[in-house]
């Protein structure tokens, strides 16, 4: 594990997926990936902003082997992450950028305050990108690329406050050659009361 980033907290971690695992997402999944949708006022739809292919997991349609490997991935996400998550309601989603695919600058919070929000992100890399692909955070000039196997997590809210952490600004990079094969995991705070109890008040944050 390497912590790249100090000041907020972000962390990279090495072989938490193996090759087989990764084969198997590979082979069963792609089947089941459909262009993905954002949130927008109209509601979800297709957006050039956010242009990658997905699929949720676990899934009614996949075989067991699949669905048994998704519980062991969420046991491995909930012991890297310290995070509480539960295999039936937090659901994973698979991703697949082709060529120029990408995810414009956003932060993963909703900032709703009538629903719970992202207390953090957990993105597993299942290839190789030779060109393109990285997770750029532009405040703080860092740049995860892709490697089989390799995760990175990150705080969408302060651990302390639970105010929006902002710095965590970021973008998935066109991919220039081959294709991205991902696998994220969005966190929900409330699940991680016991285990992650919120210090001290929020600065900036409204709860109704
Ligand atoms: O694929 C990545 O590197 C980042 C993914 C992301 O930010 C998203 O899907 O919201």
């Amino acid at each position: 594990m390497e912590q790249i980033s100090m000041d907020p907290d972000i962390f990279v971690f090495h072989n938490v997926i193996s090759s087989a695992e990764i084969a198997i997402l590979d082979r069963e999944m792609e089947a089941f990936l459909v262009p993905a949708k954002v949130a927008t006022p109209e509601g979800e739809k297709v957006s050039s902003y956010r242009t990658v292919k997905s699929v949720r997991l676990p899934h009614v349609n996949v075989s067991r082997e699949v669905n048994l490997l998704a519980v062991r991935l969420h046991k491995r996400m909930s012991d890297l992450s310290d995070f509480n998550l539960d295999s039936y309601s937090d659901v994973m989603q698979v991703l697949k950028y082709d060529f120029g695919g990408h995810a414009s600058i956003h932060n993963d919070y909703f900032k709703n305050s009538s629903s719970e929000d992202r207390i953090a992100t957990i993105l597993f890399y299942l290839n190789d990108v030779s060109s393109g692909g990285g997770t750029v955070f532009f405040d703080l000039n860092l740049t995860v690329q892709p490697e089989p196997g390799k995760a990175v997590l990150w705080y969408n809210l302060n651990l302390d406050t639970f105010d929006y952490e902002e710095r965590n600004i970021h973008a998935s990079c066109p991919v220039k050659i081959g294709s991205k094969f991902a696998l994220t995991q969005w966190v929900l705070e409330h699940r991680q009361m016991f285990n992650r109890p919120c210090l001290r008040p929020p600065k900036l944050r409204q709860y109704k």
